[in-house]
């Protein structure tokens, strides 16, 4: 038995072995994702969630007016005082004051970053503000009424762009995010946004569902998996997508429902600074890590089925 155990040990650790894997995996798992069956199959248990949950259901006029648009456009938009009440604003720049403040002059001078997190993931119950923000039932009934199921919360992330560079780098590139090829991030902005402040940009209707979704391959490296940025197809700007770009220059408060599956760049700031907050809701089968972010035992969660199936809890 020696012998081909330590041959597999040493098949194991080469790296081109270990990429090749990788590869396979990532081939399989987008070939599953691209699939209608597949995709179902993967999903199974937030697709019976969603059947239980809303069917039936008549979503408000904000989640209504939102969806429309969404579906259409892979962009929505709206204001924090539709779905809170409009103090939690207050509350969460409060909260962003604090954060700057512990993270300290140096981290936030930096001059090799320009996206500044303050909180990535974290502890989403240590501060009431942003527990309310995150357990919203609203952005969940969209992001679930978007996708056709009950997804995954992946991501909470708090920061701050400020200006570096003259040049844009990682996501102030044009990209589609790697992950799953529908997806709900909802950006709220903590700060009024101006051209120069480096809003979200986004190609309406490059998004799975969208007229343009064929405009660029939706698998290779470029695009999947990697997170690496192109803007490969600015030399067909304006033959492909005059008219399109939306430039989400906004008032504090505004509110963005984004599928960043389709094109979509940002944070390019050139002066002042953007503050946002960042939530993703993925397929429960999505390329990507659900959080970790932490949910402490003592905090009482709702008795909320598909709640407790977006955050993992089930
Ligand atoms: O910061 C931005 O505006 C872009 C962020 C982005 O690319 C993303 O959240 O996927
Ligand atoms: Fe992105």
């Amino acid at each position: 038995m020696a012998g081909p155990y330590r041959r597999l040990k040493w098949f194991k650790q080469e790296r081109w072995h270990k990429w090749l894997w990788f590869e396979w995996l990532r081939l399989v798992h987008f070939s599953l994702l691209f699939s209608d069956r597949g995709y179902s199959w993967v999903n199974r248990r937030h697709l019976d969630c969603f059947r239980e949950v809303f069917e039936g259901y008549t979503p408000t006029p904000v989640e209504t007016r939102v969806l429309n648009d969404f579906r259409r456009e892979g962009i929505a938009f709206a204001h924090v005082s539709e779905f809170c009440d409009q103090e939690i604003l207050s509350r969460l720049q409060a909260r962003f004051d604090r954060l700057i403040q512990e993270k300290g002059e140096a981290f936030m001078a930096d001059p090799t970053s320009y996206n500044k997190v303050l909180d990535l993931n974290g502890d989403l119950c240590e501060d009431p503000a942003i527990r309310d923000w995150v357990m919203s039932r609203s952005f969940l009934n969209i992001a679930s009424l978007y996708l056709g199921l009950v997804p995954r919360c992946g991501t909470k992330q708090e920061s701050v762009v400020v200006p570096t560079t003259n040049q844009r780098v990682g996501a102030q590139l044009w990209h589609r995010d790697g992950s799953d090829k529908k997806i709900t991030k909802v950006f709220v902005y903590l700060t009024d946004v101006e051209e120069e402040n480096g809003p979200f940009r986004y190609l309406k209707g490059t998004h799975y569902q969208g007229v343009l979704r064929d405009v660029e391959a939706w698998t290779g490296s470029h695009v999947w998996g990697t997170h690496e940025r192109s803007d490969t197809m600015l030399d067909r700007y304006d033959e492909l997508f005059a008219g399109r770009e939306v430039v989400c220059t906004g008032k504090s408060g505004q509110v963005i429902f984004a599928d960043t599956s389709g094109f979509h760049r940002g944070g390019f700031c050139r002066a002042g600074h953007r503050r946002m907050i960042e939530l993703s809701y993925y397929s429960n089968a999505a390329f990507v890590s659900h959080g970790p972010y932490r949910i402490p035992q003592s905090y009482a969660f709702p008795d909320d089925r598909a709640l407790r199936l977006a955050f993992g809890l089930e």
